[in-house]
């Protein structure tokens, strides 16, 4: 194929010219999303090993990943924003010049490709040609990185079709390199819509059109223009009636956003006709409607899951979606069936198999304690497969937003669940989220990791800023969405969870949507609005009324101690915290001294 015959947009033969010129490949090869092509591809991977096909009764186009041993996690400590002025990256982002980065890695650039393929990939992130999507150009020397952005974008020449001559675009640049760890780097150039990534093949940090397009450069996109780009699952909450509500909600990692997502309600639930649809598991672009709401879209096309503790149990609507066109990446390999194994997936692990990094995994290595998939070991699976995916995942508009929830997991501060007291207490309540490491066997509390919005480790500027980006949005809302924060992990005395979580969260969803729907009431903490707890339907839970009373308590003692903590978070920020967040921490002192 002649590339200039096809890509008609200069900026784009300009970036390939130039990133080639660097990388020295001995061949470049433009993606267009044909299955022909893709089928090549896998065949090409498999012959070397790259990846391994899986049984084509059982899990028809499924393929297994092995990552590099010391390759398995996102690097946060590896990953930088590059803007021109330090300050502008704030206090919790690692910041490089962009001059000394782009020298630096390019160093490292120089030459990486020698004997392999470019490939370049062109991605929208949302619907191809929709007025809310955006373009990526990924160029990258790994069949793994294609074949896995095939799944999580929308990939093909349409994309370079909608982008035009002139178009602008996030330009990628990925190369394995030698994935030598001292020289791993994740690098954002907010400024000039550049992702420079180095020495990696996990994920996280090589599939850029996810974290480090979707949220660092287009949360910084989104505060030049007006919208947001945020670490939040989309739901939709289906009525008996057939009325569907729609909630975003953030969780830090490893809380369970994708289970939330893809919630089954219990029986009681489903026989009266309820329903939880699936809109995203992860990423939200949230823009303010015509009509004076937020709409939100999710602008992947599949999900990047964890896969240990997925089960017919926790999630069966996930483990469905991985059952056909999935690329599992770092789990055990039953050699038996060849199929895939992680922990939490049943309790028969396969007899005859391979741990995550290729090693027999046998009896003695399970004796011996060595896991079969790793902690962090994942499937990459098509949206279209999950059974619960809601009709408006295809909707170029998105949906409009009844409520944002945000949540952690704390294992006494934080009730069930809370209203914010409006917009900028909302703000307050989202920028204040945090998460403990708990020692569940004793009901030691831990550290505690504070994650505003779930954003600690994607805002691709300063934090303070973005807070402040908040507020001027809900300036922007006519109808703004009604704020919650839920705690699904709150612990006993004895460190015993009190509330069972997964499908039962159902009972908590409706009590925020008869909130948003204004069918109930609420009573008033000096931290917002928790449940009357008869409004919280208790019916098969199995929760007594007298631990749900627990579940909702506000202990002033406690909330004093976390405004402290907050105050102390908050310094940081020096004088780019909103002053709405500060009048918000003495409202809240104000409130615990009455
Ligand atoms: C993810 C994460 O991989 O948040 O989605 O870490
Ligand atoms: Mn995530």
């Amino acid at each position: 194929m002649n590339m200039a015959e096809v890509i008609k947009n200069e900026k784009v033969l300009r970036f390939i010219d130039e990133s080639a010129a660097l990388c020295n490949p001995d061949k470049i090869v433009l993606i267009d999303g044909s299955k022909e092509q893709r089928d090549a591809l896998r065949a090409e991977a498999c012959s070397t090993g790259e990846i391994i096909k899986l049984n084509e009764d059982l899990l028809p186009e499924c393929y297994l990943h092995r990552t590099a041993v010391n390759d398995v996690a996102r690097v946060e400590d590896r990953t930088f924003i590059c803007c021109r002025n330090k300050d502008d990256a704030g206090p919790i982002n690692n910041w490089m010049d962009p001059k000394e980065a782009y020298k630096m890695a390019g160093d490292i650039f120089k030459g990486s490709m020698k004997g392999r393929t470019m490939y370049v990939i062109p991605y929208s992130m949302g619907i191809v040609g929709s007025e809310f999507a955006k373009i990526g150009i990924e160029l990258t020397d790994s069949i793994y990185v294609v074949l896995n952005m095939e799944i999580m974008t929308r990939v093909g020449l349409d994309v370079l079709e909608a982008l035009g001559k002139d178009g602008d675009f996030v330009k990628g640049l990925h190369s394995k390199c030698t994935l030598d760890e001292s020289k791993r780097y994740i690098l954002h150039f907010p400024e000039d819509d550049t992702i420079w990534s180095c020495n990696s093949g996990y994920g996280g940090n090589v599939l850029l059109g996810k974290k480090c397009f979707a949220l660092r450069i287009a949360s910084y996109l989104g505060k030049n223009e007006g919208w947001m780009a945020e670490h939040m699952l989309i739901l939709g909450f289906e009525k008996p009636d057939g009325d569907t509500k729609y909630i975003a909600a953030a969780f830090p990692s490893a809380c369970g956003k994708t289970n939330l997502a893809m919630l089954i309600p219990p029986e009681i639930y489903r026989k009266k006709g309820y329903k939880i649809w699936t809109v995203g598991d992860d990423i939200a672009w949230i823009r303010v409607g015509a009509d004076g709401r937020l709409w939100a879209m999710n602008p992947e096309n599949g999900f990047f899951g964890v896969a240990p503790g997925t089960n017919e149990k926790s999630n069966p609507n996930a483990l469905h979606t991985t059952q056909k066109g999935t690329i599992f990446t770092n789990v055990a390999h039953n050699l038996d069936n060849n199929t895939v194994w992680w922990e939490g997936l049943d309790k028969n692990p396969p007899k005859n198999a391979v741990d995550w990094k290729g090693n027999p995994w046998d009896d003695a290595a399970k004796a011996a304690g060595v896991k079969g998939a790793h902690p962090n070991s994942r499937f990459t699976a098509p949206a279209k497969n999950c059974p619960c995916i809601s009709k408006a995942f295809d909707d170029p508009k998105g949906v409009p937003l009844s409520a944002i929830v945000f949540g952690g997991r704390r294992a006494k501060t934080a009730p069930l669940v809370y209203q914010s007291k409006g917009w900028d207490n909302g703000v307050f309540v989202g920028s204040i989220m945090a998460s403990e490491t708990t020692a569940a066997a004793t009901g030691a509390v831990g550290v505690v990791r504070r994650d505003p919005m779930a954003m600690r480790p994607f805002c691709g500027y300063h934090m303070g800023d973005y807070f402040a980006h908040w507020i001027e949005m809900g300036k922007k809302v006519k109808n703004p969405p009604k704020i919650f924060n839920v705690n699904w992990f709150r612990l006993d005395d004895e460190g015993n969870f009190l509330w069972p979580g997964f499908g039962e969260n159902m009972r908590v969803l409706e009590w925020i949507v008869k909130r948003c729907e204004e069918k109930v009431g609420a009573v008033e903490t000096p931290i917002g609005y928790v449940p009357d707890p008869k409004d919280i339907n208790l019916e098969d839970s199995g929760v007594s009324e007298a631990t749900l009373k627990e579940l909702l308590t506000v202990d002033k003692a406690t909330w004093q101690k976390e405004a402290d903590g907050i105050e102390e978070f908050y310094k940081q920020f020096g004088d780019r915290l909103p002053k709405e967040l500060s009048a918000e921490l003495a409202a809240l002192k104000a409130n615990l001294a009455k």
